[in-house]
C-alpha cells in the first residue's frame, strides 16, 4: 500500500480544509496503516496471512464465468487490520467516554416497547464473531482509510424485533455519543448482515472505534455506521444525518475500488526479476468478481484472495506475478477491480479530494516503477 507522503498528506488536508469551509467533509484523522511492503524491507515480497495461500488451493474457474476472469483463492485466514493500526475518522468532538455500567442503548420512535438496553444485554445477544471491512467515503484513490476487522456482533434485527417496529416505520436513525447521526432505511437495518459491533479482533471495541458499541452495515460506507452508539430512532419519514445535510450522499453505497499496495511508487526493480504486484479491492453489496493489472497498455487478470464466509462485505485481495525479464524503463501499473454487477472501475485518479465528494471515488490507482538492469 501506498502511504501517502507528507507532501500529499498536506495538499489532502489543504483541500480538505478548503471542502471544509464550505462544510462538506468528513474530519480526516488518518493513522496511515502499516503494510506488508512497509514492514518488510523489500517491496517485491509481502507476506500476509492470506497470501501465503499455495497456488495449488486455487479453485478451479467455475465453468459459466468468462475465460478471461480472475481466479479466487478461498481463505479463512484472511488478512485482518490490527486495532491500533485501523483507520479513524470522526466530527472530531473528542471520543466519547462512556462508562460501561451505566451505559444504555436506547431503541426509541415508532415502536412498540421502547428499549433501554445495557451492555450486557447486548452481550446476550452475541452472534459470536464476523469479518467485517470497514472503508471511508473519503478514501482517496489509493488511501488507507479502509480496514479489515472480526467483530464481536449483535444482529440489528434482533433488537429491532424486541423493540417491534410499526408498519409506518421507513428509515432508522442512530446517534452516537460525540452527537454524530446519521440515518438508513428500514430494509437494510432488517438485513441479517446488519450489526451491532460489541468487540473488535478479540478486544472491547477500543475507544477511538466507538467503545462499547457502533455499527456495521453491509455495502455501505463509514459515515453510516455510527461509535458510541447511543440510540436507534425508527421514524417514518426520510431523515438526513450529519454528513448527509453537508451535501454528502445519503445512500452512500461503497464503490468499486481497488488499491495497490506493492510494489510501492517509484519502487526500483532490477529487470529479470518477478516482481509482486498486489494488492486489495472492496465493493458494495455485489463484491468484487474480476481485478486486472496494468503495465504498459496491457491488463491481466490478476488472482483474487477472498474470505470464505460472506466475501462480498470482505476486503479482496489480489496478486499477479509480473516476469520483468528483458525489460527495462519507467512503466505505470494500474489495477481496476469489477464489482458483481459487472461495474468497473475508470479514470485515473486525481480531482479534489480525489473525486471523493460527495458519493466516494471509483477512480483507478496508479502507481509508476523503473525497471533497471
Ligand atoms: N459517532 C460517530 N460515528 C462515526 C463517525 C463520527 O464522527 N462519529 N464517523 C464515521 C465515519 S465518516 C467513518 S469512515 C467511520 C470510521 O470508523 P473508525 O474510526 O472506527 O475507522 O465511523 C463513522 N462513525
Ligand atoms: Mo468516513
Amino acid at each position: 500500500m501506498r502511504r501517502l507522503s507528507r507532501r500529499e498528506l498536506l495538499r489532502l488536508s489543504a483541500s480538505a480544509g478548503a471542502l471544509l469551509l464550505g462544510g462538506c467533509v468528513p474530519g480526516l484523522t488518518t493513522r496511515p496503516e502499516a503494510t506488508p511492503a512497509e514492514k518488510e524491507s523489500s517491496s517485491a515480497t509481502p507476506s500476509p496471512a492470506a497470501m501465503s495461500a499455495p497456488p495449488s488451493a486455487a479453485s478451479p474457474t467455475p465453468a459459466n464465468s468468462p475465460p478471461s476472469a480472475s481466479s479466487v483463492v478461498r481463505v479463512d485466514d484472511m488478512r485482518v487490520t490490527p486495532n491500533d493500526e485501523f483507520y479513524t475518522v470522526d466530527i472530531g468532538r473528542g471520543i466519547p467516554k462512556i462508562d460501561l455500567a451505566s451505559y444504555r442503548l436506547k431503541v426509541t420512535g415508532l415502536v412498540e416497547t421502547e428499549l433501554s438496553l445495557s451492555f450486557d444485554d447486548l452481550k446476550r445477544l452475541s452472534a459470536g464473531t464476523h469479518m467485517r471491512t470497514l472503508e471511508c467515503i473519503s478514501n482517496p484513490v489509493g488511501g488507507n482509510l479502509i480496514g479489515n476487522a472480526v467483530w464481536e456482533v449483535v444482529p440489528l434485527r434482533e433488537v429491532l424485533e424486541m423493540a417491534g417496529l410499526h408498519p409506518n416505520v421507513v428509515e432508522l436513525v442512530f446517534r452516537g455519543a460525540d452527537g454524530f447521526h446519521t440515518s438508513i432505511p428500514v430494509e437494510l437495518a432488517m438485513d441479517p448482515l446488519a450489526y451491532l459491533a460489541i468487540g473488535m479482533n478479540g478486544e472491547p471495541v477500543p475507544r477511538e472505534h466507538g467503545f462499547p458499541v457502533r455499527c456495521l452495515w453491509p455495502g455501505r460506507y463509514g459515515m453510516k455506521q455510527p461509535k458510541w452508539l447511543v440510540e436507534i430512532e425508527a421514524v417514518g419519514d426520510p431523515y438526513l444525518g450529519y454528513w448527509e445535510r453537508k451535501g454528502w450522499s445519503n445512500e452512500a453505497t461503497i464503490k468499486v475500488n481497488s488499491q495497490i499496495e506493492t510494489p510501492t511508487n517509484r519502487a526500483r526493480i532490477k529487470s529479470g526479476t518477478k516482481v509482486l504486484i498486489s494488492g486489495r479491492a472492496f465493493a458494495g453489496r455485489s463484491g468484487v468478481q474480476r481485478v486486472e493489472v496494468g503495465i504498459g497498455d496491457e491488463w491481466h487478470d490478476a488472482q483474487l484472495i477472498q474470505a470464505r464466509d460472506y466475501p462480498e462485505v470482505v476486503w479482496t485481495l489480489w496478486r499477479y506475478e509480473w516476469d520483468t525479464t528483458g525489460l527495462e524503463g519507467r512503466f505505470v501499473i494500474k489495477a481496476r477491480a469489477t464489482d458483481g454487477n459487472g461495474v468497473r472501475q475508470e479514470g485515473v485518479g486525481g480531482g479534489l479530494l480525489d473525486d471523493t465528494f460527495p458519493d466516494g471515488t471509483s477512480r483507478i490507482h496508479a502507481i509508476t516503477v523503473i525497471v533497471e538492469a
